[in-house]
């Protein structure tokens, strides 16, 4: 974390506008379209000739500041999904939440980072079995009783939980309940890609074998213990699910005593027990209670962020624009936009991910504070 006084941060940003203006791209003149383009049958550009691109002040995402209105938009679209395909023929029966700036990306994502979806699982359906090297956190929206099995574990999810699908496990899903169950899928897909490390594989039955009992893994490394001689060989948190019921009583906790921070209000990371880091590799989980009459601090961070909102209506002002949210809205603020959170009549619960993890490994990370933080 970076943070600067204001006299350091005006001295900057006169040196940043000024070499701006330095290096303004050079001219494209006849002579030297023409030098590029001999040049560009040698497998040679000009570096000069795009530096411009990468010599950003600050970062430009492409993504944009976007709401989906669950209740409204998001729920019909999904159940009318049932009826178009089932979630056999689908694999995963998911609706993306595309960002509108990355309309043209390699695939529908939410940030140039992150992916995100919807995924609905009907009674009586089941989502095979495989495997990849893309890790998965569900955060269940609406319904219960659905489960999501992981290299053996099964558990059954409710509104709220946490569930994660680490890198290369088995998993499949179910829904034995007489309702739909949604939950969001965020992955880390465009991370994968960039590192070209992507594999695939599907599982020979609809159905990896169960051999551990529900909660199993909450009962191991779940209650700041950890079974004795355990030797921890992957970054990924060994609990496969985070229960709302747990998280929601600490944040009940932590607001009882009063000192919030004046941009995040009561924030707690979901962390892996075993190393204390974040609970996966790739994507920072968080969830977060505003209080009642909430009104944030500005801030703004690097990683752009994927927020899910389970409990309380507000406000969240991004760049100059306020998003209205209520409870299963799913919005998003890009890298480094501008953001504050407003509540009115009602305290607010509201969970996040980003990809601040991969950012901090690389030194990369950076968040600044405005006016009354
Ligand atoms: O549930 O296994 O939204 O593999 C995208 C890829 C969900 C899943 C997604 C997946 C899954
Ligand atoms: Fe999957």
């Amino acid at each position: 974390m970076r943070q600067e006084s204001r006299s350091r941060k005006t001295i900057r940003k006169t040196i940043q506008e000024a070499t701006t203006i330095m290096r303004d791209q050079p001219e494209r003149t006849p002579e030297r379209e023409a030098y590029y383009k001999k040049i560009h049958s040698q497998n040679l550009r000009p570096l000069w000739d795009v530096l411009k691109n990468i010599q950003t002040v600050e970062p430009k995402p492409r993504e944009m500041p976007t709401l989906w209105k669950y209740d409204r938009d998001v729920k019909p679209a999904l159940l009318e999904s049932g009826s178009v395909i089932s979630a056999r023929e689908a694999d995963r029966r998911v609706l993306v939440l595309e960002n509108p700036g990355l309309r043209d990306y390699f695939f529908p994502c939410i940030t140039h980072s992150l992916f995100a979806g919807l995924q609905m699982i009907m009674p009586g359906e089941v989502a095979p079995s495989h495997r990849h090297t893309q890790g998965a956190l569900r955060f269940i929206i609406e319904g219960e009783g659905a489960y999501t099995a992981v290299n053996g574990e099964k558990t059954m999810m409710k509104v709220g939980d946490f569930v994660i699908t680490p890198s290369w496990t088995w998993h499949d899903h179910g829904n034995e309940t007489d309702q739909p169950m949604v939950w969001l899928d965020g992955l880390d897909i465009p991370i994968v890609d960039l590192l070209n490390c992507s594999f695939f594989e599907p599982y020979a039955e609809d159905q990896f074998p169960i051999d551990r009992p529900d909660g199993d893994s909450t009962a191991r490394w779940g209650y700041a213990m950890v079974p004795d001689g355990y030797e921890h060989r992957t970054p990924t948190s060994p609990i496969l699910n985070y229960s709302y019921e747990r998280t929601r009583e600490v944040l009940d906790k932590m607001a009882d005593r009063g000192a919030h921070d004046p941009c995040h209000g009561f924030k707690m990371r979901y962390i892996n027990p075993v190393t204390g880091d974040w609970a996966m590799p790739t994507m920072a989980t968080s969830m977060t209670l505003l209080p009642k009459g909430f009104s944030g601090a500005p801030f703004r961070a690097t990683d752009g962020a994927v927020y899910v909102v389970v409990e309380g209506h507000g406000r969240t002002v991004i760049d100059g624009k306020a998003y209205e949210w209520g409870p299963r809205d799913v919005f998003v603020a890009p890298t480094w936009c501008w953001q504050q959170h407003e509540t009115n009549g009602s305290e607010a619960v509201i969970f996040s991910y980003s990809d601040r993890p991969v950012q901090e490994k690389l030194g990369l990370y950076r968040e600044q504070r405005g006016r009354g933080a």
